[in-house]
């Protein structure tokens, strides 16, 4: 079989992303690693075959000679990010360290990711036995294919001489590269995915630097995984939803569908294809609100996305058309629900080039062009959008969905040359349900959005999705993703999982340290024995009694019960006159 090798250039400036695009063949088959049913041409080092897992190398240098062991980490914790999306066969496992000097390499049958630190004289910075200069790009990531579109290896480079890169996920001040962020977004091309075109998505091609909404795999590219590398057995929980768009009897190639929750959060969004196309796969059951609307504005000179920012495949994208009403559709097991576009010609009077990222100072005007999260403060914040031709008056910007209040509109002229500004005062209400959303202005009949810039953020993060606190689990582990970070792991083997550690304030690394279970009280009264002890949220407790402390064996009262809070009462009914001794057991 002929094999190809396919370069992901990640594209410098603001970074963002969210709805996902797969490579497909003329066959239709999306570009990935068939880990189920592994192609024997594929070698063992590079898909272990015992363990279905894509095997990996880092160079061990890292980056700098000061924080190498966090930059690899960070690699680590962005694989381990994808793995942990639930329902999934994707897996990774690390191979040995590489010695320095590993190039990007489509046949050597190693996955390898490094860092380039030299350039040549005249600064171009070479890979790839020289043939690619990747002086311009953050990262890139280079996955060698067959004709039926199994990818045979992997590579990934970072740019290590035009790009600055730190690792602490606390520092809101940096304005260098997060390796952490830039790595999850490589390691979707790594699994074969292209860019969103949803601003906030980590698959969106630009990226914002510093610690910005592009961490965390965004809830479109969960499905893209599910959709790829989904279990069979779990497919039941999921649906689809196919269709077309055509203008004027014409398929349109290039539009943007994007799905949306009840509460305005977009749940998935894709573009369609040369036969004006589209799929939005593995999408739980549920009723999706859809519309479809151009990738930018013909009138804008430097848009905030392009055709090209999805891929070169997507070159010549018709823009040409007006954003449609949504359509409602609700998603069946295991079916594709067809849902069809007709989408009108021409093109709002205006469109929406730049952001004013959320501030609580009216004379403080940051002109961005890429996604912001906006924090669930119970307060008025502003927020606006600019570009050359926004309306003067009598418009209105919007975010898509519920919570949120809306105050007083300003305009004004010209804030930075040639830039309208459109504010608004919002507040966000305390019951709004956090994810991505579009801003939108809309004035009579005309609406012009931006997909996927705006993130509610949610108050906890939990990129693993385990139900445990990030921030617990990176304070206490190198790799927060990691297995032995997980929620149900017990890495120091105390008999209580990382989240009992966690609630009870111990150490998940020290088997010293764990919850103590002691019965804070026995009473009795008319109603029977009442026995209170400290639990642990989510824990099983079994109570024992005897009627003598010389009897060997004891005796099980009722089931265990779940313990709702951090204390929990059991009232034995059965005994009240006798002696009794008490137990209470936490099961594991
Ligand atoms: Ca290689
Ligand atoms: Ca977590
Ligand atoms: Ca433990
Ligand atoms: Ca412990
Ligand atoms: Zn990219």
């Amino acid at each position: 079989m002929k094999k190809w090798l396919l370069i992901f250039i990640s594209l410098i400036s603001a970074k963002t992303a969210i709805a996902f695009v797969l490579f497909k063949n003329e066959d239709g088959e999306p570009l990935r690693w068939h880990l189920d049913d592994l192609n024997p041409l594929v070698h063992t080092d590079v898909v272990n075959r015992k363990t279905k897992a894509i095997k990996f190398h880092l160079s061990r240098d890292g980056w700098s000679e000061k924080n190498f062991e966090n930059e690899l980490n960070s690699i680590r914790s962005a694989a381990a990010q994808w793995e942990a999306v639930p329902e999934t066969v994707l897996k990774f496992e690390e191979g040995n360290l590489l010695e320095p000097g590993v190039d990007i390499n489509g046949n050597d049958n190693q996955n390898v990711i490094y860092w380039v630190k030299e350039a040549t004289p005249n600064g171009a910075v070479l890979v790839n036995n020289e043939r690619t200069d990747i002086s311009g790009a953050l990262a890139v990531t280079f996955p060698t294919y067959f004709d039926d579109h199994t990818i045979v290896e992997a590579d990934m480079v970072f740019n290590g001489v035009t790009q600055r890169w730190f690792t602490d996920y606390t520092n809101t001040f940096s304005n260098d590269n997060l390796v952490e962020a830039i790595a999850l977004h490589e390691f979707g091309h790594f699994i074969g995915l292209q860019h969103s075109p949803l601003g906030a998505a980590s698959m969106f091609s630009r990226t914002v630097s510093g610690v910005s909404v592009s961490a965390g795999l965004t809830l479109d590219e969960v499905a893209a995984v599910q959709s790829v590398y989904g279990i069979k057995n779990a497919k039941e929980q999921f649906g689809g939803i196919v269709g077309s768009v055509t203008l004027d009897g014409e398929k349109v190639f290039g539009a943007v569908v994007i799905a949306e929750n009840k509460h305005g959060n977009i749940v998935q969004s894709t573009v369609t294809d040369k036969n004006g196309n589209y799929e939005l796969l593995s999408l739980p059951l549920n009723q999706y609100h859809l519309r479809v609307s151009p990738l930018h504005s013909p009138q804008a000179i430097q848009p905030l996305v392009r055709d090209i920012d999805i891929s070169m495949e997507y070159k010549g994208a018709n823009i040409n058309f007006q954003p449609t009403k949504y359509k409602s559709t609700t998603v069946a097991s295991q079916k594709n629900t067809e849902t069809n576009f007709t989408i009108r010609r021409g093109s709002p009077s205006f469109y929406i080039n730049a952001i004013r990222p959320a501030t609580k100072k009216d004379n403080l005007y940051e002109l961005s062009f890429g996604p912001f999260g906006i924090k669930r403060k119970n307060e008025k914040q502003l927020i606006g959008v600019y570009s050359p031709n926004l309306p003067s008056n009598s418009a209105t910007l919007r975010i898509t969905g519920d919570g949120i209040v809306y105050g007083i509109t300003t305009f004004e002229a010209n804030v930075f040359e040639g830039f309208n500004l459109i504010t608004v005062e919002i507040t966000l209400e305390k019951n709004i349900v956090p994810g991505v959303r579009s801003l939108y202005v809309e004035k009579g009949n005309e609406r012009s959005y931006v997909n996927g810039f705006i993130e509610i953020l949610p108050n906890t993060e939990d990129f693993d999705f385990d139900g445990l606190n990030d921030s617990w689990q990176r304070k206490n582990f190198p790799v927060f993703a990691s297995k032995l970070s997980r929620a149900s792991a017990d890495p120091d083997a105390d008999g209580y999982s990382n989240q009992d550690e966690y609630l009870t304030g111990k150490d998940p690394n020290d088997i010293d340290s764990y919850p103590t279970l002691e019965i804070k009280s026995i009473t009795v009264d008319s109603s029977g024995t009442t026995i209170q002890w400290n639990s642990i949220p989510g824990k099983n407790y079994q109570v024992w009694r005897k009627k003598n402390v010389g009897l060997s064996e004891w005796i099980k009262i009722k089931e265990p019960h779940t313990a709702q809070r951090s204390f929990m009462f059991f009232v034995d009914t059965s005994e009240r006159k006798e002696l009794q001794f008490y137990r209470v057991q936490a099961l594991p």
